[in-house]
């Protein structure tokens, strides 16, 4: 019997400063009910689902920074997704930002959950590739400041097994890292979810902004494809106060293709019946890891970060 799991992928229109976590929830709520609707046995919704994305804010009280982040999973205003995930057998990937305690150590960590079809927390995994700036740019048009309010991801990228398939998790900035696709890929992903939140503009130096979309799009592409599995993205986009994100949430096939894209910078689902058979029969052929890759030429990889020319 074929083996296809129903997807989708939700993506989320602007929050704003104001927005209350209860207001979100209740879009959240909406999105899952609608993706049921279409048949839909897992979602995807974006990194950091439930407040603006905040990086592009200077603070300095931290008090005020803590207010972003979720002190527990589920709590009080996120409790009715969970549970209208288990009414409905829906699962979900969900990004927030994540106040926790280790060792005596307050951390703070950009996170995404894996939830599944019975409303229980199957999988974690906290960002690792943490783009931006720590300092203050007074000249840039907005901050990016994940380096500053961000701890690393110490869990590494990690699959699970869930909705009957294996699944990865990893968020925005770590698509554009092949080793984020590759380590998920060397432990059997059939499917990759990540959320994202790509500002329209590049504050670093000036771009033509199609690229922004060409970039995001090359990313999952290549990542999907090189790796045989489905990749499942979810953007949070629109003007956040004024503030422009791209849209462009897609769910692609492990040929590379594009089987679905969003059309919007607004609430939007997407859903396609994932082919899992098809990626499997790409991993033992074009992609049969085992058999074609020559590890001990690819030590670099691991033992240099930078790149430096000795020749
Ligand atoms: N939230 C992100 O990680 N955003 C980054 C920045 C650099 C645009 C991204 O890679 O999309």
């Amino acid at each position: 019997m074929a083996h296809r799991l129903n997807a989708a992928v939700a993506q989320l229109g602007p929050i704003h400063l104001a927005d209350s976590r209860t207001s979100v929830v209740r879009r959240l709520m909406a999105l899952l009910r609608e993706a049921h609707g279409r048949g839909a046995r897992f979602v995807v919704f974006p990194e950091l689902a439930l407040t603006t994305f905040f990086p592009r804010w200077w603070m300095t009280d931290q008090a005020e920074i803590d207010r972003f982040f979720e002190r527990e999973m589920p709590n009080i205003e996120t409790r009715p997704l969970f549970d209208l995930a288990r009414e409905l057998g829906v699962g979900f990937y969900l990004g927030y930002a994540e106040l926790t305690e280790e060792n005596g150590v307050v951390r703070h960590y950009n996170t995404a959950i894996l939830v599944e079809r019975d409303g229980r927390i199957v999988g974690r995994y906290r960002k690792i590739h943490l783009p931006g700036h720590a300092e203050h740019l007074p000249d840039a048009p907005f901050q990016h400041l994940e380096k500053r309010y961000f701890d690393i991801g110490n869990l590494g990228f990690k699959v699970w097994r869930a909705y009957d398939a294996v699944v990865g998790m990893c968020i925005c900035n770590d698509r554009r890292w092949p080793e984020t696709w590759r380590v998920m890929g060397l432990q059997g992903a059939e499917i990759m979810a990540l959320g994202y939140n790509t500002p329209i503009l590049n504050i670093h130096h000036r771009e033509p902004e199609h690229l922004r979309m060409f970039h995001h799009l090359l990313s999952l592409q290549a990542g999907a494809y090189q790796n045989a599995a489905w990749v499942l993205a979810a953007a949070k986009c629109g003007a956040e106060d004024g503030f422009g994100m791209v849209g462009g949430s897609a769910i692609v096939a492990p040929t590379g293709e594009i089987a679905a894209q969003a059309l919007s910078e607004d609430n939007e689902v997407i859903a396609v019946s994932l082919d899992l058979d098809l990626g499997d029969y790409l991993r033992r052929t074009v992609f049969n890891f085992a058999k074609h890759r020559r590890i001990e030429h690819y030590g670099l990889i691991t033992e240099r970060t930078g790149a430096r020319t000795e020749v």
